[in-house]
């Protein structure tokens, strides 16, 4: 970055008569060309990530931070008499669901800030993760309009567009290049699709939907169009640099799959080497073998992706003629390997249900990955037993992280200073340097206790500004935000709340520090129970906040349109991080991470990261409740009866169906109450253990609402928390990938 050419341009700014959104991209293209001076010649060696989403957030202040500019910005601005906040006008670029297309974006942020040579592919959708807006309660989508406010942060390659082929369609997937700055700039690449207007709808919407693997012809099209565009680039850059030694394509190129969304690019690439270039088969299938590495970010059957076959064949001829390939191969390998006839239907890419996307990018993979060590050991003696048993050298684990930079320098500035002031300003480039926090903490516990004070009253202004809902300062802050599903159990908070409401109410609960419970969440639009899920929440919350006996003691607030600026801001601002999904099933959880490196104690299920959490920051420091995972197996083993503890929560569980609640005639309510008692025709009844586990759930919150009466030491809490985060930081996780799997 020129420093000083960047800052003379904003000082000549001539701000008169302009709109924020024109500042916006004139400011933006200012470092954009300042910030594009130096790009360094390309690495030997690549790692490509290919995801189907990359859930940025907003990028003005994230890239003037890296590019060491926003301090300057912010006081050249004020100057000219303008508020740097007055940014926040301009929406996210929510190009992805949750998890996995953040995931995506935190490890490009590590990557360039390590200097590491990491390119994203993606796409580049019209229309991101729809904006939720509650309506009487219910959540009502409207389509994500990103691109209104411009889009000053990339740059169009007409010149680099390249023809993708399905038998009834050609398509160009134009490239748009957004650069990834930090101590090496990298560059996310995302295809829009052109050409006709079907080809445009390719690239119109994100998937909206983060577990279903619904057999649909659009996402089969999005998933291979840019797999597709990523690989046939690859393949020609390494022709024109090395010819046609395509031996040697893994020794300059290795591609992650994140998740199976990619896994069509396998074929892809031993399409073009045998069809185009005449490698033969099994030649073209021992490249790829070395090339391509596959994560798997959940185990939920529903999300498994499996492509039918007819439909195949009908969109794509050349690939399922591959994938059959493919699919012989395997059998001989694991016939040679002596496996039982059951053991090669485990593990076979093909079955009479369809090509099952995870099988193939197990057997081609060279390495497989899960996202936290309990998720790695349940692909290994589950999901994916008999590969394991095979082929036991392929997996590895690599634990999520969080990019430190958005997550804790850019959201949380007062606790970042704090943080120089204890220990140096070491941990902003070598975040281990945090760990020093632990030997200082009492020093600074007082000090903390206020920061936090500060970020939750922004955090509350902020709420009442966009909710409407006031919040006094003096209040406990609960926070649950994540996506809405049955498994994160967000239904099973709003039971909790009921039993302490109730318990406030009749006077059985005494002694109770004023507590607010915030929840951010969206439902996938077709998942009528989490829908219901959210409407409960907002009957609940209507109740509670309007009941003058209590509503100085407890508050419930459901925020609307949660996405990664509310999520900056919620981080900064909670006490207490709820991470409750049922044991075995969240495979990681990386909102769990952010809470933690703010300094909030973990309430939650010994699930997913929250294992390491506790491993990390100390048992005690941490709110541990619940089930685990043998537990979880030995109920659904011996059969387990939910009607025998629904009797301890009569009250709050039949809310759902005796008229305290309304559902305004759509049957969701009801639909709720009979998944938890009497089940249906796809699961037993309580499949996710919310009556199971909600007794000790309560009990564990009145224990941390009476623990945060003395103030100091729950800080004390809070801050080990914070002292023991490195080790979530995506340059972890980005480290470990560069030297296990992608020797760059
Ligand atoms: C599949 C087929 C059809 C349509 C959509 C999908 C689909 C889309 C998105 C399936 C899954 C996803 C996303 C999954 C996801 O976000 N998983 C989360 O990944 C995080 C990063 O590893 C973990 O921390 C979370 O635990 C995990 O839930």
């Amino acid at each position: 970055m020129n420093k000083e050419q960047f800052v003379t341009k904003l000082k000549q700014l001539d701000i008169s008569g302009k709109s924020t959104i024109e500042l916006y991209n004139e400011i933006s293209a200012f470092a954009m060309s300042c910030g594009l001076n130096n790009v360094e010649k390309p690495a030997i060696k690549n790692a490509y990530y290919l995801s189907m989403e990359f859930l940025i957030g907003r990028s003005f202040y994230n890239n003037l931070m890296e590019l060491g500019v926003l301090k300057e910005t912010k006081e050249i601005l004020a100057e000219k008499g303008i508020d740097i906040n007055v940014f926040e006008e301009i929406e996210d670029a929510a190009l992805g669901n949750g998890g996995l297309g953040r995931l995506a974006a935190c490890f490009l942020d590590s990557a360039a800030g390590l200097g590491l040579p990491l390119q994203g592919y993606g796409i580049r959708y019209k229309y991101g993760l729809f904006k939720q807006a509650i309506e009487n309660g219910f959540q009502v989508e409207l389509p994500d309009d990103w691109q209104r406010f411009g889009d000053p942060w990339s740059i169009r390659r007409d010149d680099e567009k390249r023809l993708i082929e399905f038998a009834d369609m050609k398509v160009y997937a134009v490239p748009y290049d957004y650069p990834v700055f930090g101590k090496r700039i990298n560059r996310l690449r995302l295809f829009q699709a052109e050409g006709s207007p079907e080809a445009e709808k390719i690239s119109e919407y994100l998937y909206p939907a983060d577990d279903t693997a619904e057999g649909k012809i659009l996402r089969l099209r999005q998933e291979y169009f840019f797999s597709a565009a990523a690989i046939r680039e690859l393949i020609e850059e390494h022709i024109k640099k090395y010819g046609k030694s395509f031996e040697k394509f893994p020794e300059f190129n290795v591609i992650q799959l994140n998740d199976t969304h990619p896994v069509l690019a396998i074929a892809e690439f031993i399409r073009i080497l045998t069809s185009e270039h005449k490698v033969i088969f099994s030649d073209a299938l021992e490249i790829a073998k070395k090339t391509f590495a596959y994560t798997n970010h959940t185990i939920l059957p529903e999300a498994l992706e499996c492509w039918n076959a007819e439909l195949l064949k009908k969109i794509l001829p050349n690939i399922y003629a591959i994938l059959i390939k493919i699919h012989l191969k395997q059998r001989e390998e694991f016939a040679k390997l002596n496996c039982t006839s059951e053991e090669i239907a485990a593990m076979s890419s093909y079955s009479p249900n369809g090509f099952s996307m995870a099988n193939l990018a197990v057997y081609v993979g060279k390495t497989v990955n899960g996202v936290a060590k309990l998720h790695t050991e349940i692909l290994k003696n589950s999901l994916f037993k008999t590969v394991y048993k095979y082929y036991p050298d392929k997996f590895q684990n690599k634990t999520n992280g969080i990019t430190q930079r958005r997550w804790l320098m850019l959201c949380n500035n007062e606790f970042s200073s704090l943080l120089d002031k204890a220990i140096g300003n070491g941990w902003r480039t070598d975040i281990s340097e945090l760990n020093k926090l632990n030997r200082v903490i009492s020093d600074y516990t007082e000090d903390f206790i206020l920061i936090k004070e500060e970020k939750k009253r922004q955090l509350f202004d902020y709420i009442k500004h966009q909710e409407g809902i006031d919040i006094p300062q003096n209040f406990l802050a609960f926070s649950q935000a994540k996506r809405l599903h049955e498994y994160k159990r967000q239904l099973m908070t709003a039971f909790a709340i009921l039993e302490i409401y109730n318990g406030l109410k009749d006077g059985s609960i005494k002694d109770f520090v004023p507590s607010v419970f915030i929840f951010g969440a969206k439902s996938a639009p077709g998942y009528k129970r989490a829908k219901g899920i959210i409407k409960f929440i907002n009957e609940i919350a209507e109740k509670v906040n309007a009941d003058n006996q209590t509503n100085s003691l407890l508050k419930v607030v459901f925020i609307r349109n949660y996405n990664v600026s509310y999520a900056e801001k919620i981080v900064a601002g909670t006490d207490v991080s709820l991470q409750v999904s049922t044991a075995g099933l969240e495979a990681s959880g990386t909102g769990n991470m952010k809470f933690m490196m703010n300094g909030a104690v973990t309430c939650g299920t010994m699930d997913g990261a929250n294992i390491e959490i506790v491993e990390l920051a100390g048992r005690e420091n941490n709110y541990i409740f619940g089930a685990e995972v043998d537990e979880i197996e030995c109920l659904k083993k011996d059969g387990y009866d939910p009607n025998t503890y629904i009797k301890l929560h009569k009250k709050a569980v039949e809310s759902l169906i005796d008229g305290t609640f309304n559902d305004d005639g759509t049957g969701y309510f009801k639909e709720l109450y009979d998944s938890l008692t009497i089940g249906a025709s796809w699961h037993n009844p309580d499949n996710y253990f919310v009556l199971y586990d909600l007794k000790d759930y309560v009990e564990v919150l009145l224990k941390i609402n009476g623990d945060y009466k003395n103030k100091y030491d729950f800080a004390v809490k809070q801050l080990r928390n914070s002292a023991n985060s490195a080790y979530f930081s995506s340059d972890r996780t980005i480290k470990e990938y560069a030297k296990d799997i992608w020797e760059i």
